[in-house]
């Protein structure tokens, strides 16, 4: 009984030491939720915005925030809102992504060559 109980022992050891060693497993993070929350709502872009005030956040997942793959600015609180009021979802905003290691550069979304909500431009007469 005993050498069982030192065999499931060692097994045990084994497995956390293999476990300690592993690889960590990716995260999976929703593009948009700025403030870790599960939901991309209006708060994210406040969340934005007060990171970019240098305010003091509780909860900020830069990861999530940038979602034009560009680094964080304003063009992100915009684009959070523009999903929001029912523009096309050209970043995928509210659509889940993997980091595998958050030092790591991720990929940036192809930019449209043009700004699809940009107004056209009116000629002067
Ligand atoms: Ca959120
Ligand atoms: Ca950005």
């Amino acid at each position: 009984m005993k050498r069982i109980s030192m065999i499931v022992s060692a097994l045990l050891c084994l497995l956390l030491a293999v476990g300690t060693f592993l690889p960590t497993s990716a995260a999976c993070i929703l593009r948009g939720d700025a403030d870790g929350d599960g939901e991309v709502t209006i708060t994210d872009a406040t969340a934005i915005q007060r990171i970019l005030a240098e305010i003091p956040t509780a909860s900020f997942v830069e990861e999530a925030a940038d979602v034009d793959g560009d680094g964080l600015n304003i063009m992100d609180v915009t684009n959070i809102q523009r999903y929001l009021a029912g523009f096309e979802n050209i970043y995928h905003i509210n659509e889940s992504f993997t980091v595998s290691d958050p030092t790591a550069p991720q990929p940036t979304v192809p930019k449209p060559t043009r700004d699809p909500y940009e107004l056209p431009v009116v000629p002067k007469k």
